[in-house]
């Protein structure tokens, strides 16, 4: 297609920039500017309206193009192959083409909003500035074939079941664990801190796991989901917590979604975060909460996933 054959021009102009960027420095994970969290929060917004807008068949593709592309990293800077460098590109030129060019620059214009505008010429700071450059106009280039395919309409809202037995135990799992919801600090900037004595790549095998699982998903069962996080981020109060019923609807939305994965699937997540996530994260965590409230969702969620498992 027409986007894969530009993917290959936009290679050419821009795998030496690839090369160069250190993707395992820790500045990454910072916010872009100073730390904004409603703001922020605005940005993945716009992002999960955009990922709902998607062809979910476009997006697999992309996740697994991703997870191809983590295979082949090689060299200090964690760099992919040429090759996997095209496919992402390709991959996500055509999720970017199925979804309203309007979709798309909503995202631009929200991230936009809580970067520094000197973040971009420090980032041309660390690399070779021409390569930058080239790969700039390559991604010119790029957009125009994008643009040239991409859709006037965003794809079909999806299906939300109803009155199954995911939607059921959600609520007495909602009801158990909404006070601990609004016992946390949404809105602290500790999320973004690095986890204690782990580098990026080790972060990355989790990461990838989450790719995987992501692109085995149902995928009208993951755009409902992004559906149902959307909606809730509409009712959050001053504090960042969402009303109780959008929690509800986000936590049978998850549910269904680990449900339509092999639980093996599911479990390699688990023990590959378990395997990043000090014990002392966790228990930082639980220390600022009243452990009463923990206590209790925890319960919840034990019954939920036993629902969530019967019908895997
Ligand atoms: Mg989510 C999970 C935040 C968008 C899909 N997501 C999580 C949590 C965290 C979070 C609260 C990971 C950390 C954790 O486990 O804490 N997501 C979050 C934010 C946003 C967002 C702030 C922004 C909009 N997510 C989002 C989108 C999608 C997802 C757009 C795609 C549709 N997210 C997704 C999945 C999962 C998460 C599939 C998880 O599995 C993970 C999670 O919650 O695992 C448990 C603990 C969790 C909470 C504080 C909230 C849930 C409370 C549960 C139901 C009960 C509590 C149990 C217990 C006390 C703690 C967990 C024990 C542990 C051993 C499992
Ligand atoms: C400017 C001035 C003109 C010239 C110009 C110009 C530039 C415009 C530009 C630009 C626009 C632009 C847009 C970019 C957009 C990037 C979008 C990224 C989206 C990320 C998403 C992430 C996600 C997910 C995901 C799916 C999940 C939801 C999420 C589901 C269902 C200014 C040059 C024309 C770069 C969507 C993918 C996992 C949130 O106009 O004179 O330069 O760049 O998890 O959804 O699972
Ligand atoms: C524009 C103007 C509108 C029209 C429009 C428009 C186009 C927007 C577009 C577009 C946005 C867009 C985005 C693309 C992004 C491509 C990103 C590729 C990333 C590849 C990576 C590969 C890798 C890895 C990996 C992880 C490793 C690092 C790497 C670590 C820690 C402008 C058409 C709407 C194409 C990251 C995955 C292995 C490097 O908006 O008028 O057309 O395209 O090895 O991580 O090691
Ligand atoms: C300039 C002037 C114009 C021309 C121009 C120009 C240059 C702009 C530039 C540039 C922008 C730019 C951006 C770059 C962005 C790179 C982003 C990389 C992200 C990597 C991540 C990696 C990671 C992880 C991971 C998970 C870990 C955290 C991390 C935890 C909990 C100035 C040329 C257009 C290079 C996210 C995945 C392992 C961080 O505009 O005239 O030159 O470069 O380790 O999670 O640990
Ligand atoms: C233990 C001991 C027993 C008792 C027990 C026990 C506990 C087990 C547990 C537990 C397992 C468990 C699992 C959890 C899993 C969470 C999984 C989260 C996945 C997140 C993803 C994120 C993403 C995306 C997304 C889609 C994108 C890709 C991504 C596409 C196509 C130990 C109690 C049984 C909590 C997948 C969603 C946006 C990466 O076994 O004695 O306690 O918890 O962007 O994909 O766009
Ligand atoms: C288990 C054991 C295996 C069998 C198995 C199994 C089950 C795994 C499961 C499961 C995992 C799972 C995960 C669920 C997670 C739910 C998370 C809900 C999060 C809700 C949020 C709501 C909100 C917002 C929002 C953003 C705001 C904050 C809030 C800010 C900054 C165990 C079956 C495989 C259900 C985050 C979105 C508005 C609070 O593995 O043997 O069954 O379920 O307002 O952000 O303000
Ligand atoms: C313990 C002992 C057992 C019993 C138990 C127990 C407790 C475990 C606990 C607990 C785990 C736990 C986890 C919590 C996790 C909260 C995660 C919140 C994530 C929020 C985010 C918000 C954000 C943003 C956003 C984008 C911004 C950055 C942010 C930028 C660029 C110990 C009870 C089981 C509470 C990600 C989205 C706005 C950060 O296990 O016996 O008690 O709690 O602002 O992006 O700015």
């Amino acid at each position: 297609d027409q986007i894969g054959d530009a993917a290959k021009k936009l290679g050419d102009a821009s795998y030496d920039f690839a090369k160069e960027v250190d993707w395992n420095n820790g500045v990454f994970l910072q916010a872009p500017g100073s730390f904004q969290p409603l703001k922020a929060l605005k940005a993945i917004d716009k992002m999960i309206e955009m990922g709902a807008a998607a062809d979910p068949e476009l997006l697999k593709k992309a996740a697994d193009a991703h997870h191809k592309a983590i295979g082949s990293i090689s060299g200090p800077n964690g760099v992919t192959s040429r090759a996997d460098w095209d496919a992402v590109n390709a991959a996500l030129g055509r999720v970017v083409a199925s979804v309203p060019k309007q979709k798309v620059m909503d995202v631009y214009d929200a991230v936009k909003d809580i970067t520094d505008p000197k973040v971009p010429a420090y980032m041309k700071s660390l690399v070779n500035g021409a390569d930058a450059e080239k790969a700039y106009q390559g991604f010119l280039e790029f957009k125009d074939v994008v643009a040239a395919n991409q859709v006037t309409t965003a794809s079909a809202a999806a299906t939300v079941p109803t009155g199954d037995k995911i939607g059921t135990a959600a609520k007495a799992l909602s009801d158990a664990s909404y006070p601990f919801i609004k016992d946390i600090d949404w809105l602290s900037d500790i999320y973004l801190k690095p986890l204690p004595g782990k580098t990026a790549p080790e972060t990355l095998t989790a990461i990838d796991k989450m790719i995987v699982m992501g692109s085995k998903m149902d995928g009208n069962l993951l755009k409902a989901a992004a559906e149902a996080h959307h909606k809730a981020i509409g009712s959050i109060d001053a504090t960042g917590v969402t009303s109780p019923e959008d929690y509800e609807a986000v936590n049978a939305a998850l549910g269904r979604i680990v449900a339509s994965v092999p639980k093996q699937t599911v479990m390699d997540v688990y023990n590959s975060m378990a395997k990043i996530v000090d014990p002392s994260v966790t228990n930082n965590m639980f220390s600022k909460v009243n452990p009463l409230d923990a206590l209790s969702a925890a319960k919840g969620f034990y019954t939920f996933k036993d629902v969530v498992e019967a019908v895997q």
